[in-house]
């Protein structure tokens, strides 16, 4: 095996003989990689066809390369039988489409001369991320054709001679299509759930049966909030599906209460010897253990050994049952992030920000908001982690903070106050939300006449998985300068790559919270 998609990868360089960091066994690890190259197959086969009809539709073609693509996502799918069920319905489709294709081996990639290697991987990890934003719209019925097309594009090339140029100028396509594709799901989102309002959500778990949900699909959720109705289970949400109590039409049942525990990494922890029933719907699911295996459930793209899965049918009658044989806590139960707090708010998508827009410019005007920090991203295990909460703490009083992602965990119980009335920490949601904070951003430049680059605004970002890389390729299409990433650089990126994004974006890898606070607030 070979793979070094994510933060974590081992010495930051790649994961390689028997299983990988996150817990991936190597023959995932290649079966993941020949159900890429069969989706390039299936890419060159659709536009091959293209080419001789430029009307013709490709609609399981155009799920299986979501579905695909989302389950070589990092802690996502970890279940051969699954992969290799994939890998047949591709190359039957692929052959339904057009006959005498090749797939592509993907090790071709892993094996390339540094530069294009690191370009490709931009390429491939960013379409992965994008993938599961698209699936996400898909299962609400928004679908755009530019995006999907994209997919065939993109992955047609990576497997194509291309030069470093024509490479990076398809890195930053990625980055465009992927804003359109935010865009898709924020209005997917919106469109069925109504716009996100200011919430505050209790992090304790009150006695009884109840069901944990993480990931980011608000469909599953939706589902399973109206099949446990009157049933006397609570539903509590978990890392990424924490924004779903913002949404009305999720917040209407009475039984969503809350939040349990924090981000992804810390699930062994937290969810060892839980009374209650666990629904992942998307990543990041980590290896199970023992004190809790028969307590965990996949749906969707997620997939893992041994669990229950529920299917297409989405019938939640094993979770549900499982969580009224459980029981829950005897009593009400505390917990608290991971800074002692009690609660934590969400809910300040653009719409909710935008509608005080006229205050906090006024605010920024009278010199009462100094600096906006987005502090936004993914959360991961890396001691250097601890830098995004010293960050917050540090941040001046006279400034804001925007969260978004599984990486506000490190932060969102603080108290940090508000400035005339406007709470310093505002959460925007999940990753994909990330589309929020660029309207936002977009809309402060409008009224100040200047571009986003000309803003008192500073974007800190952690990465982790592949939905952190298709934002990056978003930010950097936009001309977003200046940004900090952390906590390390990923190891796809190659020297050259990176000099290239240091001289045309200014983009640096953080250093410690002092230097870097007297660099932006000077
Ligand atoms: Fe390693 Fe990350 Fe790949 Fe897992 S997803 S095998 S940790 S690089
Ligand atoms: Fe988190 Fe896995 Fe990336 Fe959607 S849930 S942000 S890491």
């Amino acid at each position: 095996m070979f793979c070094f998609q994510c933060q974590q990868t081992a010495h930051n360089s790649g994961c390689e003989g028997r299983a990988g960091v996150c817990g991936k066994k190597s023959d995932t690890a290649n079966y993941q990689d020949e159900l890429t190259g069969a989706l390039i197959g299936l890419s060159r086969a659709v536009r091959k066809k293209l080419a001789l009809n430029p009307d013709a539709s490709f609609e399981h073609a155009d799920e299986l390369i979501l579905k695909g693509l989302f389950t070589t996502i990092t802690n996502v799918n970890f279940f051969n039988d699954t992969i290799i069920k994939l890998i047949h319905e591709v190359n039957v489709e692929k052959d339904r489409i057009y006959p005498d294709i090749m797939n592509y081996d993907v090790r071709h990639i892993w094996e390339d001369q540094e530069d294009i290697r690191s370009l490709k991987s931009l390429i491939l990890f960013g379409l992965r991320g994008m993938a599961a934003y698209a699936y996400h719209a898909y299962a609400l019925d928004y679908v755009d054709k530019n995006v999907l097309d994209f997919f065939y594009e993109g992955l047609e090339a990576i497997a194509s001679e291309k030069s470093s140029d024509e490479l990076l100028a398809l890195v930053l396509k990625t980055g465009e299509i992927n804003f359109r594709c935010m865009e898709l799901l924020d209005h997917a989102n919106s469109g069925t759930y109504g716009n996100p309002v200011p919430t505050e959500v209790p992090l304790t778990i009150e006695k009884g049966p109840f069901i944990v949900v993480s990931g980011h699909d608000l469909h599953d959720m939706e589902l399973l909030l109206k099949q446990t109705e009157g049933k006397g289970i609570n539903i509590y949400t978990h890392s990424e599906m924490l924004p779903a109590h913002g949404y009305p039409e999720l917040k209407k049942y009475s039984h969503l209460k809350g939040n349990f525990g924090t981000a992804w990494q810390s699930q062994q922890s937290e969810f060892h010897n839980i009374p209650a029933p666990i629904l992942f719907t998307t990543n990041c699911l980590m290896p199970v253990r023992q004190s809790y295996c028969d307590r965990v459930f996949t749906t969707s793209i997620v997939s893992y050994p041994d669990l229950v899965h529920i299917g297409e049918d989405k019938d939640f009658t094993p979770v549900i049952e499982k969580a009224l044989e459980c029981k829950g806590y005897p009593e009400d139960h505390p917990m608290t992030g991971i800074n002692g707090g009690s609660t934590v708010t969400t809910g300040f998508a653009h719409n909710a920000v935008l509608s005080n827009a006229g205050h906090i410019v006024e605010l920024i005007k009278a010199g009462k908001i100094r600096h906006i920090f987005l502090v936004g991203g993914c959360d991961g295990a890396a001691p250097g982690r601890s830098y995004y909460t010293d960050f917050a703490k540090a941040a001046p009083m006279d400034t804001l903070i925007l969260t978004l992602a599984c990486g506000k965990y490190r932060l969102n119980d603080l108290d940090l106050g508000s400035i005339d009335g406007i709470p310093r920490i505002l959460d925007m949601g999940q990753c994909n939300d990330a589309y929020s904070a660029i309207k936002v951003a977009l809309a402060l430049a409008e009224v100040f006449d200047c571009t986003v680059n000309d803003l008192p605004l500073t974007l800190v970002l952690s990465w982790y998985e592949q939905k952190a890389v298709c934002i990056l390729l978003t930010l950097l299409s936009l001309g977003v300068k200046n940004i900090l990433l952390g906590p390390t650089l990923p190891a796809f990126v190659s020297e050259n790559v990176w000099k290239i994004l240091v001289e045309n974006y200014n983009i640096q890898k953080i250093s410690t919270v002092e230097e870097d606070m007297k660099k932006i607030l000077g």
